[in-house]
């Protein structure tokens, strides 16, 4: 069966020229961010990609296609849609095989990617295991993409909504390498610190290029997550944003919200309670993830 590939004009340019590629993922567009911010901020974070030497490429799945690149006015439609599907490795094919519309998360876009030979991926965070996992088991599945699919993937750590270092235990169980990006520390998504050291750091692009290419020249399957601290001035401290988080993680309970719903509603919840200032942490920090991703993406290797 041939894949229902689609690449944007823009991307199938890059691809003949050898010009570096930077996947984005599509979740954070229809789950992530509210209207219009959410286009706004997918167009800004295209921009910086482009503004650093590489070309974006968008991933989303269109009425059954795999599109690699969104043109202006797909991307439109797409921040705008309802009922839109947010694919996992779960229910990718299945959602192509019946001509469905869904937005790729972090493992759906990894696995995008690597068919589409691209190598670097540049969002704001990854899912990890959520508190209260040992009753739950909820466990994002981008953490097992991330054992199986050789992309490196550029977010802000992981959300403070999640249990940190059990999400750190299981990416080391998995035989994911996590990089702090200049620093020792794992950030924590709206915040620099977590109160965690990442197991590795590395302070320069070239160096996360050149342990991708050595991963792939020993035979290891697998990506690599590089864990980018949001920028200093558009930080939210911990001390501000735990107790919103806290008070989210509650309502979630209360409302016996579960599954692929949890995320999208903590974001919801918690964009409301700091008055939309966890927005523009986040739009801050995926544009910074973006500029590194595309930093990395001209050190590797074709
Ligand atoms: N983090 C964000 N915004 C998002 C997500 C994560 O700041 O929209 C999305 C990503 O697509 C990620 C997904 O892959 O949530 C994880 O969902 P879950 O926890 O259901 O696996
Ligand atoms: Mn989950």
């Amino acid at each position: 069966m041939t894949l229902p590939l689609h690449f944007s004009p823009e991307v199938q340019a890059a691809r003949a020229a050898g010009t570096p590629v930077v996947a984005l993922e599509s979740t954070i567009i229809t789950h992530g961010m509210p209207w219009p911010q959410n286009v706004e901020t997918a167009r800004e974070v295209e921009a910086e990609i482009r503004d650093n030497g590489a070309v974006p490429a968008t991933i989303a799945v269109l009425e059954g296609r795999l599109h690699i690149g969104l043109t202006g006015e797909e991307l439109d439609a797409l921040g705008q849609a309802k009922n839109v599907s947010k694919l996992s490795r779960a229910d990718f094919a299945a959602c192509l095989a019946m001509g469905g519309t869904g937005a790729t998360t972090v493992a759906a876009t990894m696995i995008a990617a690597e068919l589409a030979g691209i190598r670097v991926f540049a969002t704001g965070g990854i899912g990890g295991v959520h508190r209260g996992a040992e009753e739950s088991f909820d466990v994002s599945a981008d953490l097992h993409e991330l054992s199986k699919t050789a992309v490196t993937v550029v977010a802000a750590g992981a959300k403070a909504i999640l249990d940190i270092p059990k999400t750190l235990e299981v990416l080391e169980t998995l035989g994911v390498p996590v990089i702090a990006y200049g620093q020792d520390d794992f950030p924590a998504f709206w915040s620099r610190q977590s109160d965690q050291k990442a197991p590795l750091r590395m302070d320069d692009p070239k160096q996360i290029a050149r342990a991708m290419d050595m991963r792939r020249s020993m035979g290891l399957e697998g990506g690599q997550l590089v864990a980018n601290p949001i920028p200093v001035e558009a930080e939210i401290p911990r001390h501000v944003i735990m107790p919103v988080v806290e008070d989210a993680l509650v309502a979630a309970k209360d409302k016996a919200i579960s599954a692929k719903a949890v995320t999208p509603f903590l974001l919801d919840r918690i964009f409301h309670a700091t008055e939309g200032a966890s927005l523009t942490a986040n739009i801050a920090l995926v544009k910074n993830n973006a500029r590194l991703a595309a930093r990395i993406a001209r050190e590797l290797s074709a």
